[in-house]
């Protein structure tokens, strides 16, 4: 057997040691996609969500050369104050791991992880995608490919608007990742129910999803396939509202030269910044809500088991 450098916090490795309901939680949006305190809170609060769901939750994060399954109460503090924690895509994962430093994973390695761990189900608050003015940036998350490759079903709201949502979709659909939006035709941008961009598929319950994540498996086909569920009504900025402040802070962050990992990092700060915080308030909202619907999609996995 291949020693994997892992370690799973005791109640993921009962969970797993029974086929119990687990569902994975990444690391980068609590260090580079929210601040402190709420960063703390919500992943907190995301963790509470997923056990009164009836699921295990189990956040990712790289400390001490381990790839950890699973965080303490004290590990999730550190983490979510921790100043230069490195953001771990697929390409800086070992490297991270081999060199003893603090990383956080984003959703390409939260992926890479889930799967090492034998975790299918994987709830966040948005995927990366194609950015804007890619055609000359080139700037393509890992995210995407990453989809295509590592078979975990993840729950996001949509991508964010601060991304290109049309060519996102394309080179979805490029990859062969099946895009599902969840009790809606709509493909959900992030803060926003809609985008005006109709998803490829459509599923209405967890049961359905975890159906066609069991076919993929029993088809042998690679990846993973994207869940995107749109954020709750009441927590929704509506299209027309937060487009004015995403043109601002993707105008400065064009005049400032910020690129590779920085981009997302800084449009979320000015976009809180520019909202006055009602961005963030979105941003909890809609991770809660997917945790809920990860949490479901997992229980019916592990009743399938
Ligand atoms: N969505 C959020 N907050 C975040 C991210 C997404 O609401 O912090 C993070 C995720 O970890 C995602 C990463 O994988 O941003 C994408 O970064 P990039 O665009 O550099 O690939
Ligand atoms: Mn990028």
């Amino acid at each position: 057997m291949i020693d994997l450098p892992l370690t799973l916090s005791p109640e993921v490795a009962e969970a797993r040691a029974n086929g119990a309901a687990i569902v994975a939680l990444e690391s980068t949006i609590i260090t580079h996609g929210m601040p402190f305190p709420q960063n703390v809170e919500t992943a907190r609060r995301v963790e509470a969500e997923i056990r009164a769901q009836g699921a295990v939750p189990a956040t990712i994060a790289i400390m001490d050369r381990r790839i950890h399954i699973g965080l303490t109460q004290a590990q999730l503090d550190d983490l979510g104050q921790a100043q230069d924690v490195a953001k771990l895509s697929r390409a800086d994962l070992a490297a991270c791991l081999a060199s003893g430093s603090i990383g956080a994973t984003t959703v390409a390695a939260t992926m890479i992880c889930a799967r090492l761990a034998g975790i299918q189900v994987f709830a966040t608050g948005g995927i990366g995608g194609v950015h804007r003015g890619a055609e000359t940036s080139f700037d393509i998350s890992a995210d995407l490919r990453e989809l295509a490759e590592t078979p975990v079903t993840v729950v996001a709201a949509g991508a964010k608007a601060i991304l290109d949502l049309p060519k996102t979709l394309e080179y979805l659909e490029t990859l062969g990742v099946p895009v599902i939006a969840y009790g809606q035709d709509d493909f959900p941008a992030f803060w926003s129910r809609a985008s005006g961009l109709k998803a490829p598929l459509r599923m209405d319950t967890p049961a359905a999803i975890a159906a066609a994540h069991l076919m993929r498996a029993r088809l042998s086909l690679p990846g993973g396939q994207l869940v995107a569920n749109p954020i709750p009504p009441e927590a929704e900025i509506p299209r027309a509202e937060i487009t004015p402040q995403i043109e601002i802070a993707l105008a400065e962050a064009e005049a400032k030269g910020i690129a590779a990992k920085a981009v997302t990092p800084f449009l979320l700060q000015r976009i809180f910044e520019l909202t006055q915080g009602r961005s963030l308030t979105s941003n909890i909202a809609l991770v809660l809500n997917n945790a809920r619907l990860g949490a479901a999609i997992a229980r019916e996995l592990a009743g399938a088991a």
